[in-house]
């Protein structure tokens, strides 16, 4: 068993774990606007904590493709209080989908039990607050941003160069006094990659397993599911759940999904079967 602290509760990342997507903002991917009420954000906690869901990710910031940045007043205003009403109602963690050093710090300080950055912490500031809060982080691998990631989606190697740089990010991490015990990686499906891209990081997902670290994969509902399958975005759960299971079977732990029921129920079965008890 190999066990990692997420705020006031402990899991054991030798099994699956689901992390439910919940979207605070008017214009997200696939689920655009619907929890932008509270009231209809913990409503949607609530049904994943019942469907089985171990995480919320509380995301305040659109992060598909094209997207627009958000202020920082804005990003608090929608994510500060969706975290503090989970904590005071659900014995849940809440992970926090945020870059900003602010959103981190007062997160932490609501009670949120990780922080999940698509940019690495490489936003200024971003590596102390996370530091000072003391929470695991994820860090992930995206080339550019949000706004100009499709643009260029060549590599020489993406393996080498999206190992290379999540390397190179758990180094800064060290360096600013996060241990690496803290760390989870994410090849960043969709973030600045082609579809052959990731189709490559998620046939070798075992070689991320290889660096020590646990492993998140976020590819629910993505264009990639939807460029294989030719289907628009409510008809990719069977495609996300057999990319899902491809990377279970190498290692990986940690799924970030919309459709926390039927990952749950495919986790429990993978797992089962592997330790054939
Ligand atoms: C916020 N977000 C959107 N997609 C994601 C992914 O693939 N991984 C992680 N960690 N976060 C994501």
């Amino acid at each position: 068993m190999s066990f990692m602290t997420f705020g006031d509760k402990s899991l054991d990342l030798s099994r699956p774990h689901v992390m439910g997507i919940l979207n605070v903002t008017p214009d997200s991917f696939s689920d655009g606007g619907s929890y932008s009420s509270l009231d209809d954000a913990l409503t949607q906690t609530e049904k994943m904590i019942l469907d089985g869901a171990s995480f919320i990710d509380v995301g305040g910031e659109s992060t598909r493709p094209g997207a627009k940045p958000v202020t920082i007043e804005e990003e608090m205003n929608r994510v500060l209080p969706v975290v503090e009403a989970i904590k005071a109602r659900f014995d849940t963690i809440v992970s926090v989908d945020t870059s900003t050093p602010s959103v981190m710090t007062e997160s932490a300080r609501l009670g949120a039990g990780l922080l999940n950055d698509v940019r690495a912490l490489e936003r200024e500031g971003a590596l102390q607050a996370a530091a000072q809060t003391g929470l695991p982080v994820c860090l992930m691998h995206m080339r550019g941003s949000p706004s100009t990631m499709q643009d260029d989606v060549s590599y020489d190697s993406v393996m080498e160069e999206v190992t290379a740089y999540l390397m190179a990010r758990v180094a800064a991490c060290e360096a600013a006094g996060i241990d690496r015990s803290q760390l989870i990686l994410d090849p960043g499906i969709g973030f600045g990659k082609s579809l052959p891209h990731n189709l490559t990081l998620l046939n070798h997902t075992a070689e991320f397993k290889r660096k020590g670290f646990p492993l998140l994969i976020g590819l629910s509902r993505k264009t990639m599911i939807g460029d294989v399958l030719g289907v628009p975005v409510d008809e990719r759960l069977y495609g996300t759940m057999g990319a899902n299971a491809a990377t279970y079977s190498q290692g990986a732990r940690l799924f970030r999904v919309h459709d926390v029921k039927p990952h749950v129920d495919m986790l429990e079965l993978m797992y089962r079967i592997e330790r054939e008890v």
